[in-house]
């Protein structure tokens, strides 16, 4: 191969590569590695609860729980790390996967964690007034501890009010959660796992009674209630049973999603959930770069019923292609609101909140579906930097589409000096795909707190 056609070659690569990133919607969060997707929605934004997956993991190495929102299904706004496993004082390890709740003006969320008493895992239930908290540990020591296998609660609200709480690996147990949700009433119950409710196993028949493995999300549509686990042996996949009632008897439906082990991810977790006026499946796999069985990542695909009430089997796809909303740009927005990046992270302060860090040249956000309506004239951005000649060039379409302004950023005088600096910019129109594309000398440019067009 001559060397021009090698260099034709690998360009003609690294274009396609950037292409499809920049198209890509799933997985939905890549500062991160994120898990065990829990969605709810609360004034209409959907709040997305995950489990996360330190970096270089080589096991399910938890050790706080993190929280996103959208408004359109497209950009998501990093909310920080609202709980952690320091949040409770009986725990040592293990922020594994939970789910969150609102009732009488709080919201309440469910946890496994690994007990300091070495008595294995329970299930605690955090509390807080706002969704993305802080929230702090309810009542200070387990909700339920029945066995070894107390993970993965999922929680529900009947419509005449009673709560419910399912949970368990291998098992499956539910409690009433009275109305404080945070004590139960009458015994654990413990689910039959058999063939009619739960299938039978494809592998390791012999190890467990059905195909249940773990990771039960319950849920009902119209007047049937439906119980979605991650189903086995492992690799997972997902699959789903109904009843007539949120406490059974269940029957087994069918599969899901099948095994998709991208990436190299053994587990996989439900969270399904209705918004405006669509239903969306929430899973993970490892597909992210870096990804693995340790290293996950959450994803969404829309969700579709069949007219009798069956679930239509899951493609994982590369992500949504309509949002349900367009996002509106002429008021400030969390910089940390993204459809997809490139070499960022976010972190958290106490003054700002969560912002856009460890900035470096060509690293870019990508931000879906921007109403400009009848156009834009100039950006602002809030930003810190010490570092004279960074820049933040607003593209269209792609990271090396159309540029319609650049903003040169002037050092602010510190690292915690945020200051607000704008940029003329033209010919932004209608509804489009924006990048930031950030540009500069070697190392960290700027860290990035919130932006705003203005069209007057
Ligand atoms: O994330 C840790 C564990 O992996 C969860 O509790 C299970 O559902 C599986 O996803």
């Amino acid at each position: 191969m001559n060397i021009f056609f090698r260099y034709s070659v690998l360009i003609l690569l690294l274009g396609f590569s950037i292409i499809f990133h920049s198209r890509a919607q799933n997985p939905i969060v890549q500062t991160v590695y994120t898990a065990d997707p829990a969605p709810i929605v609360h004034n209409d934004t959907l709040f997305l609860y995950t489990g996360h997956d330190e970096d270089r993991s080589t096991w399910f190495t938890m050790k706080d729980w993190r929280c996103y929102s959208t408004t359109d299904m497209l950009n998501w706004t990093d909310r920080g790390s609202p709980l952690s496993v320091e949040a409770f004082s009986w725990a040592k390890k293990d922020a594994w996967a939970g789910q969150c709740i609102f009732r009488n003006g709080k919201f309440y969320w469910y946890v496994p964690l690994n007990q300091s008493n070495g008595k294995g895992m329970a299930i605690g239930v955090a509390v807080s007034t706002t969704p993305a908290g802080p929230f702090s540990d309810a009542i200070g020591k387990p909700l339920v501890h029945s066995g070894n296998g107390d993970i993965d609660p999922t929680v529900f609200i009947d419509d005449d009010g009673q709560a419910y709480l399912y949970w368990g690996n291998p098992y499956l147990k539910y409690v009433k959660l009275n109305e404080d949700m945070t004590s139960y009433s009458g015994d654990v119950i413990d689910v039959p796992l058999n063939k009619e409710g739960f299938n039978v196993r494809f592998k390791d028949v012999d190890k467990r009674p059905s195909a249940y493995e773990e990771g039960p999300w319950l849920y009902k549509r119209k007047a049937l209630y439906y119980l979605l686990y991650a189903a086995g042996g492992v690799p997972e996949h997902l699959a789903y049973s109904t009843a007539p009632t949120a406490t059974g008897p269940w029957t087994y439906r069918d599969t899901i999603m099948t095994v998709i082990n991208k990436g190299g991810a053994f587990t996989n977790h439900p969270g399904l959930v209705d918004y405006k006026g669509k239903s969306y499946l929430f899973y993970h796999n490892g597909a992210l770069e870096g990804g693995g069985g340790f290293n996950r990542s959450v994803c969404v695909d829309e969700c579709k019923f069949n007219a009798d009430g069956t679930i239509v089997r899951i493609d994982p796809s590369s992500g949504i292609k309509n949002g349900v909303a367009n996002l509106h740009p002429f008021k400030r927005v969390e910089a940390e609101t993204i459809a997809w990046e490139q070499g960022v992270e976010t972190v958290t302060d106490k003054e700002v909140g969560v912002y856009v860090s460890d900035i470096n040249n060509g690293d870019y956000i990508k931000v879906r579906s921007v109403d400009f309506g009848k156009g834009a004239r100039s950006f602002e951005a809030n930003i810190t930097t010490v570092v004279s000649g960074s820049a933040i060039e607003v593209r269209l379409g792609s990271p090396t589409g159309t540029l319609i302004g650049k903003l040169d950023l002037k050092p602010t005088g510190g690292w915690q000096n945020w200051k607000t600096q704008s940029a003329n910019v033209s010919k932004a129109k209608g509804i489009q795909d924006v990048f930031f594309v950030f540009k500069g000398p070697e190392g960290n440019l700027f860290n990035f707190n919130w932006w705003k067009f203005s069209n007057l």
